[in-house]
């Protein structure tokens, strides 16, 4: 049947006498019965990805292209006066994830569906997502953010577990979302939830009662952990996530013959970050319940289970109070001691015990009862086996391995940017769909001057339609003809938008005092701060006061403006990254584990202004000194700073005239008369006083690295080879080739 009459059958009348509503869940219908029809992937041993977060982004357009039938779709829509942008519209953002961490997780599932392994996703169904961000008074508020509609992706299934905490049991309920490859194939995301779940105790804030399990336990993912209450409702989530992931994988391996005692042969349990990590003592304990002696099931499940460290940041690594698990979790508590004692039986290295000071060490639990630790990019592995791990690589040198992060190509250029994507097709064919690699031929027309333009000219377009998609949805007036200077990602002091702040201060004074810059800049910020990260909020707050001030001020607008973009998420992300032309990942040197966004904005041509950090350092290999801006202190020099306790920020303020007048304004009058007191001063006096991600020693080195990289814009043609370069280099970034590597090297399934 043609597409158009798919369509209409599905909607029992035309397409142009449809609301775009009605078109949605025609194609949403359309879609799911397609991806049921494909071949699911299979094999004896499976993987499963656990994740407390699988940051998936709207599914209809992603899914159209990996079905093969995303143009046939739009010029059917065309021909009946519908556009699928609009129709797009419609679909609602689950925001199941944080950041880096849960986007990584949806890119890794439509690899693994597409490379045609066996291996699924495992999650929690949260009804509010993380939190919908609102600006008010230049301060953000945090808002529920409910996508579940009647109809969605989601498909109840008909499995469900009695899953037993501390002195009550909830039933849980599996729902699955399809997750269709590149080719034909398909993989599942499975979210549990639970039965009682119950919207109605949310209101119009981020607040409910954190007592009543039953009914809160899937409603928002890591409710505030600024308290106990929000910390414990994290433990009996993190238990029911894993509890359900181990009995479906009980299940699933016995179903195919498995007699539990060769359980490594039928599955591989990867756990993203140790928010999943009791999934190693709940296995322990289901096979003692099926009869494994405890000594025995220690042993199958060290080889059933791999952990990947997302951070070194001491504050994510997270330690429970054995207090918390012996309320929630009172059956695991035995086998975590065993687990301990077994440590202290043989490591000599108490840093390295499980129980320590009254807290369990999720961390410790995963190295010494999994088979592999990966660190996510080269610099941190390095960083790991070296500092951070040092005692664990000294006990187990063979368990730690790297597996650098990657994108999928199909969202983050096919998807997001079909314009690019036809003209590299145009150029080089399109094998690079399949191997990303084949996008190095696109060096070939380095000196094409023809080629260039174009790039130019893609890029253009692209900043054209994210201005009058700002202008639409949130009302902001963007200067298109610009340089596009973007800085997305979480809201973390260690990502350091400070840093980009206080540049933007520097270059108001600039202008004001007559150095104009020859193409007017436009300063992008998406960010979410986390709602009990104080210090987060006040950067935002900054932020959103300088681009009230400066965007109003007629002798700076003209050449400099600030839009700091509301609720960040991935469709917002589909729209910044093809409209950038400069990269902004300035996050000091050690801490950014990797970054992936660093990889989409090179994927689309833009260049990076950075730090030696995370994949940074693997991009400037790759593309060369003269296709990037590299800037600051080496993670050594930071490393070591940090080892002697000496930094102290005053030191910087009061060399360096241009860096004081700039922190300063944080609290002049101009600041004071949009904002409020207490924050501004609050960010003021943390930057004087601790700037414990060392801002100042970079100030003037950031400076000077963009106002090259900004000079070099003015020569198009230089810039658009540069363009050219980073992304022909970006094949390498793509989570194709990172799955290949989790799949050789730790998981080991049948292609
Ligand atoms: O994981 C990404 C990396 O690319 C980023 O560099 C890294 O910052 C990010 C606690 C985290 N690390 N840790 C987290 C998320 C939620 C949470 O509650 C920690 N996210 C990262 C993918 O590897």
């Amino acid at each position: 049947m043609a597409i158009m009459q798919e369509i209409e059958t599905k909607l029992q009348k035309g397409i142009s006498v449809s609301t775009d509503e009605e078109v949605y869940y025609a194609l949403l219908e359309l879609v799911k019965d397609k991806a049921e029809k494909k071949v699911s992937n299979k094999g004896k041993k499976k993987l499963y990805y656990i994740s407390a977060e699988f940051l998936i982004g709207k599914l209809l357009s992603n899914n159209l292209i990996n079905l093969g039938i995303y143009d046939e779709v739009k010029e059917t829509l065309e021909k009946n006066g519908k556009s699928l942008a609009e129709i797009e519209e419609i679909e609602l953002e689950p925001s199941l994830g944080n950041g880096g961490l849960g986007r990584l997780a949806a890119c890794f599932i439509d690899s693994i569906a597409t490379l045609g392994l066996n291996g699924d996703g495992v999650g929690l169904n949260y009804h509010y997502g993380l939190f919908k961000q609102v600006f008010e008074n230049n301060l953000q508020k945090e808002t529920p953010n409910p996508w579940i509609t009647k109809e969605s992706w989601l498909t109840k299934t008909d499995i469900t577990y009695p899953v037993s905490f501390g002195g009550f049991t909830v039933q849980s309920r599996l729902y699955d979302i399809d997750v269709v490859g590149y080719n034909n194939r398909t993989t599942k995301l499975h979210l549990f939830d639970i039965e009682s779940v119950d919207e109605s105790i949310v209101g119009d804030t981020i607040d409910f009662d954190k007592d009543d399990i039953k009914k809160n336990l899937t409603l928002f993912l890591y409710p505030d952990d600024s308290d106990d209450k929000g910390r414990l409702l994290r433990v009996y989530q993190q238990y029911f996530m894993v509890s359900n992931a181990a009995r479906l994988i009980l299940a699933e391996a016995e179903a195919k013959g498995s007699n539990l005692h060769d359980l490594a042969d039928y599955a591989a349990v990867q756990i993203n970050d140790t928010h999943p990590s009791m999934v190693i003592p709940e296995l322990i304990r289901l096979l003692q319940e099926k009869g494994i002696l405890m000594d025995e099931a220690i042993e199958i499940v060290s080889k059933v289970c791999a952990y990947t460290n997302h951070t070194i940041l001491a504050e994510a690594l997270e330690k429970w109070p054995i207090s918390f698990l012996e309320k929630a979790v009172p059956q695991l508590m035995p086998i975590i001691r065993e687990l301990d004692n077994k440590v202290r039986a043989k490591v000599a290295d108490e840093s390295t015990y499980i129980i320590k000071d009254g807290l369990v060490h999720m961390a410790h639990m995963d190295i010494h009862f999994g088979y592999s630790v990966n660190g996510v990019a080269y610099l941190h592995t390095e960083i790991l086996k070296n500092t951070e791990l040092n005692n664990f690589y000294k006990l187990y040198p063979e368990k730690f391995n790297n597996k650098t992060n990657g994108i999928t190509f199909r969202r983050w250029l096919m998807s997001c940017n079909p314009e690019l994507s036809a003209y590299i097709t145009e150029l080089i064919g399109d094998g690079w769909k399949k191997d990303a690699n084949e996008l190095e031929k696109l060096g070939n027309f380095i000196n094409d001057d023809a080629v260039l333009t174009k790039l130019v000219d893609i890029k253009n377009a692209k900043k054209t339609e994210l201005a009058s998609y700002l202008k639409k949805t949130q009302n902001l007036d963007v200067p298109d003809n610009s340089i596009f200077d973007i800085q997305v990602k979480r809201l973390h002091e260690y990502k350091r938008q400070q840093l980009n702040v206080l540049y933007i201060i520097r270059k108001y004074f600039e202008i004001k005092a007559g150095k104009k810059p020859s193409t007017p800049i436009t300063c992008f910020f998406g960010a979410k701060a986390a709602p009990a990260y104080i210090i987060a909020k006040d950067i935002i707050h900054a932020i959103l006061c300088l681009q009230q001030i400066i965007n109003n001020d007629p002798e700076v607008s003209p050449y400099l403006k600030v839009f700091m973009v509301e609720n960040y998420n991935v469709t917002l992300a589909e729209k910044l990254f093809p409209a950038a032309n400069i990269s902004e990942q300035i996050s000091l040197a050690s801490k950014e584990a990797s970054g992936t966004g660093n990889m989409k904005f090179m994927l689309n041509g833009a260049i990076t202004l950075g730090t030696s950090d995370g994949a940074n350092v693997e991009i400037a290999e790759l593309v060369g000194d003269e296709n990037i801006y590299v800037f600051g202190e080496d993670s050594q020099t930071v490393i070591d700073r940090y080892e002697r306790g000496d930094y102290c920020s005053k030191d910087y303020y009061d060399k360096d005239a241009d860096l004081k007048k700039a922190v300063d304004f944080l609290v002049s009058d101009e600041m004071m008369k949009v904002g409020s007191k207490e924050n501004l001063e609050r960010l003021y006096n943390e930057l004087l006083n601790k700037d414990w991600f060392m801002t100042f020693p970079d100030f003037e080195d950031y400076c000077k690295t963009k106002e090259k990289a900004y000079a070099d814009y003015e020569d198009k043609k230089a810039w658009a080879k540069k363009m050219l370069v980073n992304i022909s280099k970006a094949g390498f970034f793509s989570s194709d080739r990172t799955i290949k590597q989790y799949n050789d090297e730790i998981w080991h399934l049948e292609a």
